[in-house]
C-alpha cells in the first residue's frame, strides 16, 4: 500500500471546483432508468449513453472522476478507446463500484446487509489493471418502525471497512457509501439521529480496520427530511444539521466529503451544497458524488438518439458546473434560469 498515491489520487477527487459523476449504475437500475424515456436496456444504448456523458466537451473544469459499472469500464467510446483511458487521457479519474448490491439480511425483515466481499481482492487487482483509480461500495440503511436496528448497521459498517481495507492494499482509494434512504415521512431530527449512529459505527470499523484516513472519500447523506414528510426542513436547516453532524463524527484527516443526491431535486442538490460550503471554514473539502441530480435532465434531452448528444451534454455540462460552483459556495438559485 503506497499512502502517499492514495492521498494524492483522493485530493484529486476533492479538487475545488469539481465533484464526481455517478455513473456507476447497476443494469437494473439503469434499465429502469431508460424505461422513463421508453428506451430499450441493450449493451449499446448503455454504452452510448455512457459515451454521450463521458465526451461532453470541457467535462473535466467541474468533473474530477467517473464512478463506472463493471460493464461500463470494459467498454468503449465509438472510437474505440477504453472509457477508462478515454476518461484518464481527459483529466478525469476513473472509479468503479465493487458491492454487489443490497440484499435481504437474513433474520432482520426490512434490512439489508451489502454484498460482495468474496473474491473482492482478485477483482480489485483486475480493476486496477483496467484502469480505476478509486472504488465505491454503498451501503442502504432504511429509517422506518423499528428500524434500522443497531446490528444492521454494524454488519453494513463491518462490510464497508473490510471493502475500504481490502482497496486500499490494492492502491485504490475507496468512496465510503453508508447511505441513509430519504424515503418514508421521518423528520429531519430523525435523520440526523440516525446518520450519526451510522457514521459513529463506520469510522469506529474504519479505525479498528487500520484505513488511512487520508486515502479515503467519505459518501454521506445530507441530513434530510423524508420525501413525505409533511413539514420538510428548510435547505438552511438541511445545511445546518448536515454539516453539525458530520463535524461530530468525521475524523479531520478524511480527504474529504463528496455527497449522493438520494432523491433530491437537482435544484435542491445544488443548493445544499452550495449553503454548506458559505458554513466554512470546514475541516474537509465538501464536493457532490451525485447520479441522479446530475443525470436526470441529460437523459431527458438524450432520449435515446445520436442527434440529442450535443443538447443532452448541454444539460449535463450546466449541472456539472452549477454544482462546481456549489462547492465553494458560489452558486445562487437565481442561476438556474440564466443561460448556461
Ligand atoms: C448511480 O447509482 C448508483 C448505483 O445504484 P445501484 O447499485 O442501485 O444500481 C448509486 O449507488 C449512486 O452512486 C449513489 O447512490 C448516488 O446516486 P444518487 O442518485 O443518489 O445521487
Amino acid at each position: 500500500m503506497d499512502c502517499g498515491e492514495l492521498a494524492r489520487v483522493a485530493r484529486a477527487m476533492m479538487v475545488k471546483n469539481k465533484g464526481i459523476l455517478a455513473a456507476d449504475e447497476s443494469t437494473g437500475t439503469i434499465t429502469k432508468r431508460f424505461a422513463g424515456i421508453k428506451l430499450e436496456s441493450t449493451e449499446e444504448h448503455r454504452r452510448s449513453y455512457r459515451e454521450m456523458l463521458f465526451t461532453a466537451p470541457g467535462a473535466a473544469a467541474w468533473i474530477s472522476g467517473v464512478i463506472l459499472y463493471d460493464e461500463t469500464l470494459r467498454q468503449k467510446t465509438s472510437d474505440g478507446i477504453a472509457f477508462p483511458t478515454f476518461l484518464e487521457k481527459n483529466g478525469i479519474l476513473p472509479g468503479i463500484k465493487v458491492d454487489t448490491g443490497a440484499k435481504p439480511l437474513a433474520q432482520f425483515p426490512g434490512e439489508t446487509v451489502t454484498e460482495g466481499l468474496d473474491g473482492l481482492r482478485e477483482r480489485l487487482i483486475e480493476y486496477r489493471k483496467l484502469g480505476a483509480r478509486f472504488a465505491k461500495w454503498r451501503a442502504v440503511i432504511d429509517i422506518g418502525t423499528g428500524v434500522p436496528s443497531a446490528f444492521a448497521i454494524m454488519a453494513n459498517a463491518h462490510a464497508l471497512a473490510r471493502y475500504a481495507a481490502l482497496c486500499q492494499e490494492q492502491d485504490i482509494v475507496p468512496i465510503v457509501e453508508p447511505e441513509v434512504l430519504m424515503d418514508g415521512a421521518h423528520s429531519l431530527e430523525r435523520c440526523e439521529e440516525v446518520t450519526e449512529m451510522v457514521l459513529q459505527k463506520v469510522f469506529g470499523q474504519l479505525f479498528q480496520h487500520r484505513i488511512d484516513f487520508a486515502g479515503m472519500v467519505l459518501k454521506p447523506n445530507m441530513v434530510i427530511s423524508g420525501k413525505k414528510a409533511s413539514l420538510r426542513a428548510t435547505p438552511e436547516q438541511v445545511a445546518q444539521a448536515t454539516v453539525r453532524c458530520l463535524k461530530r463524527h468525521v475524523p479531520p484527516a478524511v480527504a474529504g466529503i463528496a455527497f449522493l443526491s438520494g432523491g433530491q431535486s437537482p435544484t435542491e442538490a445544488t443548493q445544499h451544497l452550495s449553503l454548506m460550503n458559505s458554513l466554512g471554514p470546514l475541516p474537509w473539502p465538501l464536493t457532490f458524488s451525485y447520479g441522479r441530480a446530475l443525470q436526470d435532465t441529460a437523459l431527458t434531452a438524450w432520449k435515446g438518439s445520436s442527434t440529442n448528444v450535443g443538447a443532452a451534454q448541454k444539460e449535463l455540462l450546466r449541472r456539472a458546473k452549477l454544482n462546481g460552483l456549489a462547492t465553494t459556495g458560489a452558486y445562487a438559485p437565481a442561476m438556474e434560469t440564466q443561460a448556461a
